[in-house]
């Protein structure tokens, strides 16, 4: 069975460190490279941890590029701090030493060549906001055509949000980070472009 391609765009939480160590043990799909979008996490701590996580991974092959976009409304200094304390984690430090190599163009150019270079469509898999994949259409909207689905952890329909007031006041539940932290390239992707927008998840209620 030929592998699944596959292109990450995460921003730097705990949970897509864990998404990256979960992506890299999937057999079948092969991950062509990962992307951190500067949002719940400060930018060189977080790819840093991710490229130390992929060496610990045994996958120093996939390279990491670092997206430039910025957002609207960014995520709390009090969540982003933790990327610093992942870097730091021992288990990541005890080589010394990082092989994973560091892309030097941003990673919004990188995922555009990415696409452009695929021998065929690539899945998206972003666990942050949309605004890299926005920027990267943008700059060529002709990878629309290589991108196979873009599977996005944001929003939330039937669930409340994840923006509560005390953080940010006169919110009132309904909005999540990865949506609300760039809303403007949410609409862009969902509306102005041809994907299917599959509103059956299955939830919990
Ligand atoms: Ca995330």
């Amino acid at each position: 069975m030929s592998k699944k391609f596959v292109l990450m765009d995460h921003d730097g939480a705990v949970d897509d460190y864990l998404s990256v160590v979960l992506l890299m043990s999937m057999q079948e799909v092969e991950t062509l490279g990962v992307i951190v979008t500067p949002a719940d996490c400060y930018i060189q701590p977080a790819v840093s941890a991710t490229r130390k996580i992929l060496d610990l991974m045994g996958c120093s092959d996939v390279p990491v590029a670092a997206s430039t976009v910025c957002g609207l409304n960014p995520f709390p200094v009090l969540f982003r701090r933790d990327s610093f304390a992942v870097d730091r984690l021992p288990i990541l430090n005890e080589k010394g030493t990082i092989d994973t190599p560091l892309i030097s163009e941003p990673g919004q150019n990188f995922m555009v060549r990415v696409l452009q270079a695929a021998p065929e469509p690539v899945t998206l898999i972003v666990t942050g906001p949309l605004t890299t994949v926005a920027q990267a259409l943008d700059i060529a909207p002709e990878i629309e055509s290589k991108i196979q689905e873009i599977v996005w952890m944001g929003g939330a329909l039937n669930v409340p949000g994840n923006v509560s007031k005390d953080l940010e006041p006169g919110q009132d539940m309904s909005a999540e980070w990865n949506a609300y932290w760039d809303p403007e390239s949410d609409r862009q992707n969902l509306a102005n472009s041809n994907f299917d927008c599959p509103l059956s998840f299955r939830y919990h209620q």
